[in-house]
């Protein structure tokens, strides 16, 4: 097994509701079996604990010092009897999400099938979504959305936080009236804050994103019962049983299902198969990864609850060079789903190799 730490440069600052950021560091997790078969995966976690509790240095943590002895301890034929002994490690999804990914990389490769096959996936290719972080001006917001619906992305999803809402999505929507488009908080809003929301809720969004934060369930309900406009749940939903309270409460009718905020594929799986069963539509969210984790993001993507744009743009969007030999390519809006077995995209490893900051091996 192998822990990389690596770095790559944004081609785009990009802000949220919370913080900005120019450069990402992920950790890119090799599983090789006794056999020689390699299995790729990605902890896509944030520098610092604004999205999720997690940060790159806990990830890290945990990654060398719990999961990566009880991976390397656990025999398993099947990617989800790894899932369920590193549920014993509690939260710290991230972390768990690289190594789960890399034993479904791993898993699909030794079997000859594709991820997306694997994981059930019936589609060859996806549709792809753009989201687009807080501009210093409306201009600079409206050449970003110009921008990309040019380059075809199917739905725009615009960054809003207080002070940045109802102005510059109205601006937006005047600009692209016939554009897919929907708002996302991160959370950022009180929860007794609702007349932002009935404003927005007369700009067609297609979904209003985490407008209150995580644990709000009961606020997120309230605020669902008074607009058309759907509510979807993000940072609230990060086990299977959160989303069993959520549609429960009605707390909201989409769902953004991450592959790292859920803790791995398999999780992520759980949670589409749990929405589909109530009619609940789900989209597959992002968290600006690399090669590694954007493959696994279009592989889910192509499950047939995923019925929404998800945010698996092209590498492009992000990364001047990805760390794949191909970049991910999105084209007028949609993306391939790989046909060969595995993850289908192979890490280009000299480069790989120059943007790494820190590396751990530990084998058995
Ligand atoms: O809320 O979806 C989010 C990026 C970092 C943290 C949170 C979010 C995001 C994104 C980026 O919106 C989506 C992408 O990877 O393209
Ligand atoms: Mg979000």
């Amino acid at each position: 097994m192998e822990l990389r730490r690596v770095r790559l440069p944004l081609v785009h600052r990009f802000r949220t509701s919370s913080h900005a950021k120019r450069s990402l560091e992920h950790i890119i997790v090799t599983l090789t079996s006794t056999d020689g078969a390699v299995g790729w995966g990605e902890t896509a976690s944030p520098s610092g604990p604004y999205y999720s509790a997690e940060t790159v240095d806990s990830c890290w943590a945990v990654a060398r010092s719990f999961l990566a002895p009880l991976v390397l301890d656990t025999g398993w034929e099947h990617p989800s009897e790894l899932a369920a002994v590193m549920a014993r490690v509690r939260g710290n999804h991230f972390a768990r999400a690289g190594f789960d990914t890399a034993a479904w990389a791993l898993w699909s490769q030794v079997s000859g099938v594709p991820l997306a096959e694997a994981l059930g996936g019936d589609r060859a290719r996806v549709e792809a979504g753009v989201s687009l972080g807080i501009e210093p001006t409306v201009d600079e917001l409206l050449e970003q959305v110009a921008r990309r619906v040019g380059e075809g992305y199917r739905r725009v999803k615009l960054k809003i936080a207080p002070g940045w809402d109802v102005t510059p999505v109205r601006a937006v929507r005047t600009a692209f009236p016939a554009v897919p488009l929907h708002v996302d908080a991160n959370g950022a809003y009180p929860v007794d804050e609702v007349a932002v929301f009935r404003q927005l809720d007369h700009l067609g969004l297609l979904m209003i994103e985490q407008p209150y934060a995580p644990r709000a369930l009961v606020d997120h309900a309230a605020l669902q019962a008074v607009l058309e406009t759907p509510l979807c749940l993000d940072e609230s939903i990060e086990e299977v049983d959160d989303l069993v309270t959520a549609l429960r409460l009605r707390a909201g009718r989409i769902v953004n299902i991450k592959v790292s905020r859920m803790g791995g594929l398999t999780a992520a799986v759980r949670a589409h198969d749990l929405a589909l069963a109530h009619g609940i539509p789900v989209w597959c969210g992002g968290m600006h990864e690399f090669g590694i984790g954007r493959a696994a993001n279009v592989a889910l993507s192509s499950l047939p609850g995923f019925t929404l744009p998800s945010d698996v743009s092209g590498s492009a969007k992000y990364y001047a060079r990805d760390i794949t030999t191909a970049p991910i390519v999105c084209t007028d809006g949609w993306v391939e789903v790989p046909t060969t077995a595995g993850l289908g995209y192979t890490p280009d490893l000299p480069f790989l190799t120059s943007q790494t900051l820190d590396h751990h091996t530990t084998a058995r």
